[in-house]
């Protein structure tokens, strides 16, 4: 299972950088919700669960973090340290975050609005539910 990057152009100038995030163009989806974590433990693992519905693209604004992916059939992990560089999270892959740097600030940009029933949250019910679909992230 290859993760799926996604690479962010820097508009630099004297003044510093900007980053601009526009859906269906730098982002494949129709993006409804954008949030951030930090204040993270490194110790301390997030996520854990998959989406039925919801398509994520992951940044790490600041500092850097690990996830994990896992279409219920491969894991990969990648390390996150470049606020130019997304890591799509589709639907239906179980998720972990860990390894958090202290200043870890972690940027989701989500296809869907909140919602609790989207949520795949145990890691035996997800395995069922995978169990007979191939890869879809490739
Ligand atoms: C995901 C990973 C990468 C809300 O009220 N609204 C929101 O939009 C979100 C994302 C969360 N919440 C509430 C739900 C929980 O009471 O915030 C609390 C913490 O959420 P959770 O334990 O799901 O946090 P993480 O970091 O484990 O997972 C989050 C996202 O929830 C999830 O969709 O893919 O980040």
């Amino acid at each position: 299972m290859k993760p799926i990057f996604i690479d962010l152009k820097i508009i630099a100038d004297a003044r510093g950088s900007l980053v601009a995030i526009e859906s269906l163009k730098n982002v494949p989806f129709d993006m409804q919700r954008v949030y951030f974590i930090f204040g993270l433990s490194p110790s301390l693992r997030r996520g854990q669960h998959a989406h039925k519905k919801n398509k994520q693209v992951a940044l790490c604004i600041q500092g850097q973090c690990t996830f994990l992916l896992d279409d219920g059939h491969q894991k990969t992990e990648v390390i996150l340290k470049s606020p130019t560089q997304g890591l799509l999270v589709n639907e239906m892959i179980w998720h972990e975050m860990f390894d958090f740097s202290a200043d870890c600030i972690l940027m989701m940009i989500a296809s869907d609005m909140y919602d609790e029933l989207d949520y795949i949250r145990g890691y035996n019910n997800f395995l069922r539910m995978t169990k007979d679909v191939h890869s879809p992230i490739g």
